[in-house]
């Protein structure tokens, strides 16, 4: 159905198949296209334009460069007893995360904590779909994954981090989970990519150009760094980001995965670590007393007028449900023409 001229208004089922057929048509695995499927869909339904739909002209576009294997069998071993590695063997991260979670929260809900790595996938993705994953299933969860190198440290403007998104799940009884996702650079590339499409310029503090200069053009912010959010905190936060699903897991920084990637403009190569923790690990049967207490925190916060990380999401998924999404003309047609 066309709302407009211009825009195209369809149903999440609609949107699936498309997404589906879509990258099957790419090339990709039908068991990895369904999975990367349903993370666009989520994003598109939960009003998050830059890892939405808009991911598909991504994802093909690692399918066609061949950063992406797309018929890579994920592979979950044990380390150790709490620990779950899946080697996604180059495929997207989405499979992998797939087969590893069941053991991840088997072995969270058996020791209290474990944590999970998946290496040598590609990742174009949010982290929110996994967290709030695992906090459905009553677990407090915590994501990690470094990126390509685009971002420059706190003082610097030259790149060194990528965006690398912090993403964390907490339980509520009876409720959604509370889920923020955040990337540590002052917002997204894709936002930016985003601002590119739509020829809009960007605000002076995303980035910087080629030479270092602040700039509000969002083409030269791509071709030169952007910056971290809050300054030399979010500069620590995304070293730490580098460290955990990088070195500590044996996987890629953002710098070697954007020489990996050797100009291929595809998606970052590397790890996640996602770490799951059972609250009944600590509190036993005081569980119930004590995620009541936290419930004390999400009310005083919103009793203000201040709004809870994932409250729009959750906003947008109950419209996007009873009236499907509506995708701009532009992407639309640009989706369309993949196949062409
Ligand atoms: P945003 O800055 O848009 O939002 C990040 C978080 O802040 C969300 O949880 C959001 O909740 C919350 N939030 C926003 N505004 C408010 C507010 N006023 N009050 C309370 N909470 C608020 O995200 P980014 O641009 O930093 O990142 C977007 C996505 O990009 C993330 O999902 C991230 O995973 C993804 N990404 C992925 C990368 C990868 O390598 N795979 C790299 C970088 C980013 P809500 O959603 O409800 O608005
Ligand atoms: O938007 O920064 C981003 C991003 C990188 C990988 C996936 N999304």
């Amino acid at each position: 159905m066309t709302s407009s001229q211009t825009d195209v208004t369809m149903t999440l089922d609609a949107l699936r198949d498309l997404a589906r057929d879509t990258l099957r048509a790419a090339g990709l695995a039908p068991d990895h296209a369904d999975a990367v499927a349903e993370t666009m869909v989520a994003g598109e339904r939960d009003g998050c334009a830059s890892h939405g739909i808009y991911r598909l002209l991504v994802a093909v576009n690692s399918i066609r460069a061949g950063v992406v294997v797309p018929d890579a069998v994920p592979v979950v071993s044990e380390p150790a007893r709490a620990l779950v590695r899946v080697d996604g063997g180059g495929g997207f991260a989405q499979l992998a995360f797939e087969r590893g979670k069941p053991l991840l929260v088997e072995k969270a809900r058996s020791g209290g904590i474990a944590a999970m790595a998946l290496s040598h996938v590609v990742h174009f993705a949010a982290l929110w779909p996994e967290v709030e994953a695992l906090a459905a299933a009553g677990l407090v969860a915590l994501a990690f994954t470094p990126s390509h190198a685009w971002v420059a440290p706190a003082g610097g403007t030259r790149p060194v981090f990528g965006t690398n998104p912090i993403a964390f799940g907490w339980p509520r009884p009876g409720r959604d989970p509370f889920v923020f996702d955040f990337a540590t650079s002052a917002v997204a590339r894709g936002e930016i990519e985003l601002h590119r499409r739509a020829g809009k310029p960007v605000p002076d503090d995303w980035g910087y150009d080629a030479d270092g200069t602040p700039t509000t053009d969002a083409e030269a912010v791509l071709a030169g760094a952007m910056r971290t959010f809050g300054g030399h905190k979010g500069s620590a936060l995304a070293a730490m980001v580098e460290l955990l699903a990088g070195p500590l897991i044996g996987d890629m920084t953002s710098a070697e995965s954007i020489a990996a990637d050797a100009g291929r403009k595809g998606s970052p190569i590397g790890g996640e670590l996602i770490v799951a923790i059972d609250p009944a690990g600590f509190l036993g049967d005081t569980v119930a007393e004590h995620l009541a207490r936290a419930e004390t925190m999400f009310a005083s916060i919103e009793a203000q007028g201040a709004r809870l990380p994932s409250a729009r999401r959750y906003a947008a998924r109950a419209r996007s449900l009873a009236a499907g999404v509506t995708i701009p003309a532009a992407l639309h047609a640009d989706i369309m023409a993949i196949g062409a």
